[in-house]
């Protein structure tokens, strides 16, 4: 088991903003895949092809099947102890920010209310054309599906080459900004605009913390580094918490 120096949770109790920044590593350990490193999906599958308005447009059909094989994997995994130490965290430290840039719910089914989601949420949808939100099934049995408008309807996702949603990514950099605490859990810090924030709470005299099964491009600048399944790090911080 890791050993969580005790300054962090003397920090922790110290704090007044405590902002956690999470990503697909976080959900690993619900059987949800990563994106990149070795069994990554973008090992398997094209992200250009699969996640971006290009691809869409070329072949909806294909990016519509993936994404319902995905959701389907999404309602059959549940959170893991990691999802619901960060549950636990928002009501123990007083202004705390989630900040996250998974699409699978699985924070929000956890029991964290106060979510900032990057990149959008795969439960949702919304019109191509006109951005209107597609509340009704999507059924492919019955051909693709299309807004009143008569535009494309397409995942609630942030694709590559896509703005992020404005009210989000204001407010994570304000979070970022403010914070005296951040941790950047279970990202590769490789997809920007997400991949600067740890950055510029450092810029801003934020100590970051770095839990991760491996390095990343933020390691050498975090203050500190907790190599490890966030699964079983989170868990322990909030035991010595408690
Ligand atoms: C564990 C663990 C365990 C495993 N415990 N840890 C050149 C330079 C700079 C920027 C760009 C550039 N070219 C293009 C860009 C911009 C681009 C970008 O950043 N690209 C980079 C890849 C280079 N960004 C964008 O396009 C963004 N929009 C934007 O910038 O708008 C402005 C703009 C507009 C127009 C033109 C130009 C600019 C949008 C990005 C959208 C990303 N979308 C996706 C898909 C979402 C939908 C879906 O899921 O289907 O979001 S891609 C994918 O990557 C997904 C993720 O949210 C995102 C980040 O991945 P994440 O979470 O970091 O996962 P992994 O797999 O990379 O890492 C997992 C980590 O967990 C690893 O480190 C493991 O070690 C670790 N781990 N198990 C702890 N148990
Ligand atoms: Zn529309």
């Amino acid at each position: 088991m890791i050993n969580i120096p005790e300054q962090l949770i003397a920090r922790l109790k110290n704090a007044s903003k405590v902002v956690a920044s999470t990503g697909a590593g976080v959900s690993a350990e619900s059987g949800v895949p990563t994106f990149r490193g070795q069994d990554g999906i973008w090992n398997k599958m094209n992200p250009e092809e699969l996640a971006s308005v290009d691809g869409f447009m070329a072949n909806p059909q294909l990016v519509w099947e993936w994404y319902q094989y995905r959701r389907d994997l999404m309602d059959k995994v549940e959170p893991n102890p990691g999802h619901k130490a960060l549950a636990d965290l928002e009501k123990m430290v007083s202004d705390f920010t989630l900040i996250t840039q998974n699409v699978d719910n699985l924070h929000r089914r956890a029991g964290s209310s106060r979510i900032l989601e990057l990149h959008g949420n795969v439960t949702r949808n919304k019109c191509l054309a006109c951005d209107k939100p597609y509340a009704e099934e999507i059924r492919l049995d019955k051909g693709l599906p299309y807004c009143s408008c008569g535009g494309m309807i397409r995942p609630d996702v942030v694709w590559f080459g896509e703005m992020l949603p404005e009210r989000e990514i204001r407010a994570a950099f304000a979070a970022a900004e403010e914070a005296d605490l951040f941790f950047s859990i279970g990202t590769s810090t490789l997809v920007q605009p997400a991949a600067a924030l740890p950055f510029l709470a450092r810029r801003n005299g934020a100590y970051v913390v770095e839990i991760n099964i491996e390095p990343t491009g933020l390691t050498t600048i975090s203050d500190l580094f907790l190599q490890g399944k966030s699964g079983e790090i989170l868990p322990e911080i909030v035991r010595l918490l408690r």
